[in-house]
């Protein structure tokens, strides 16, 4: 499966890709046909790389290659290439863990950074499919499922010492696409920084008001130190609603690329936020009102079932396949071990929900301030009303941030965001 580490990088366009493609027997058995009738589209609308599909006579695939520096911004911020390979081994580890959740991989080239895959089809991004007011009824069985095995399988919980800090070592080197995170997601939204932008002018106000209110940086430094310091698990590390792709009956997690051990409620907090982002951008995306009410129950109903879900999943693998090294099994012996055990278990949770709160706060905050915004609230076209969803979001964020520790459940968080809906804010401009 693995390619070869001969020749040097370049990037490969239509035809040189085509080439490349034809010199690998198993990739041109799957498409089929001769290799000068392929179809090759570029597609990538992320932020990193060039993503190409596919066709022959009898198959489809999907290649990703890795640039050397950041597409969104272009050449002048470089980054590098090693991704394609930490994404690889995540990918790896991630289809072993959680079987049929993310794409089958056919060919990795550590050089040319780049990967090719199943080709899901008709699978959407699933953050399009939600602006469009679609609901997907495997979803939160299948991203909790992913989530409780990946984190469950790679934490203390899980693995022995020495494969645990193996693990971590194994990805370590993957810090360019960690500071990507540590800027843009944890640092500047709270400061003046060149790329930052938000809807102007009515939020103006409300991005100046970020960058004087202290206790939120505290808030948000505290969280960052988590994010660096907190090598709890092997996340995906942006898993948000473009990361996932759907059809109503399928779900699949697609380009880990920014995957490091790091703090669960980090995964876990990013569905969450998406999730939350998606309902508060609902309004926006009405022709009439109330038009959207069922969808937008729906999605109150399913960040209810994902962390809830998540939770109970997690849990019982803890109870059934503990063989970490962590809470050694001869310390909690007894009906009364077992009693403080399960009691240990649910404050876990709770710290772990927690953590969950501030770093879906933050997932926010960079989406509506940051550099990188999202189609959900992109797509709205009336700046004023892109606003007023923006502004109802903030104002969750900054409570789930600032004071994280008030939202006991999960229904604290929805019945929040419930009452937001009908919140009316004032406007800069
Ligand atoms: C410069 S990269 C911007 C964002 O795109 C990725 O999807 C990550 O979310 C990253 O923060
Ligand atoms: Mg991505």
């Amino acid at each position: 499966m693995t390619g070869s580490r001969t020749g040097d990088y370049r990037i490969l366009q239509e035809a040189a890709l085509r080439d490349y493609l034809a010199g690998l027997p198993d990739i041109k058995k799957l498409l089929g046909g001769e290799p000068a009738v392929w179809s090759i589209t570029e597609v990538g609308d992320g932020n990193l790389n060039l993503v190409f599909i596919v066709k022959g006579a009898s198959g489809g695939i999907a290649v990703k290659q890795a640039l050397p520096y950041v597409r969104l911004v272009g050449e002048s911020w470089p980054l590098p290439l090693s991704r394609a390979h930490y994404e690889y081994l995540a990918l790896s580890r991630q289809a072993r863990l959680a079987p049929g959740l993310v794409p089958a991989l056919l060919h990795h080239n550590e050089t040319l950074a780049l990967t090719v895959m199943e080709l899901l089809e008709p699978h959407i991004i699933m953050r399009k499919g939600l602006v469009a007011g679609t609901r997907y009824p495997r979803f939160v069985d299948d991203i909790t499922t992913f989530m409780a095995r990946t984190l469950f399988f790679t934490s203390d919980l899980a693995l022995i010492a020495a494969e645990k800090k193996e693990a971590i070592a194994s990805f370590a080197g993957n810090h360019a696409l960690c500071k990507i995170t540590e800027d843009l997601i944890f640092t500047d939204p709270y400061r003046i920084a060149e790329q930052n932008r938000w809807t102007a002018p009515y939020l103006d106000g409300l991005a100046a008001s970020l960058r004087e209110d202290m206790e939120l940086h505290v808030a948000i430094s505290r969280l960052k130190l988590k994010f660096m310091s907190s090598p709890e698990a092997l996340l995906h590390g942006d898993l948000h609603t473009g990361s996932i792709m759907v059809t109503a009956s399928e779900t699949r997690v697609i380009d880990p690329e920014f995957a490091f051990f790091g703090p669960m409620g980090f995964d876990v907090g990013a569905v969450l936020a998406n999730l939350l982002m998606a309902y508060f951008a609902s309004a926006g995306h009405e022709r009439a009102a109330g038009e959207r009410r069922e969808f937008e129950t729906w999605m109150l109903e399913t960040v209810e079932q994902v962390w809830s879900e998540f939770a109970r999943r997690f849990l019982d693998l803890w109870r059934s396949e503990a063989s970490g090294d962590a809470y050694p099994v001869s310390l909690f012996a007894g009906e009364k071990g077992a009693m403080r055990l399960e009691a240990e278990r649910q404050a876990y949770m709770q710290r772990l929900f927690i953590d969950t709160v501030g770093f879906a706060a933050a997932k926010t905050i960079r989406r509506i301030f940051g550099l990188a915004h999202n189609i959900d609230f992109e797509l709205i076209e009336d700046p004023r009303k892109r606003a007023i969803s923006e502004a109802r979001a903030i104002r969750l964020a900054r409570g789930m941030m600032v004071e994280a520790a008030a939202f006991r459940t999960i229904a604290d968080v929805t019945g929040a965001a419930r009452k937001l809906r009908e919140w009316q804010p004032e406007l800069s401009g």
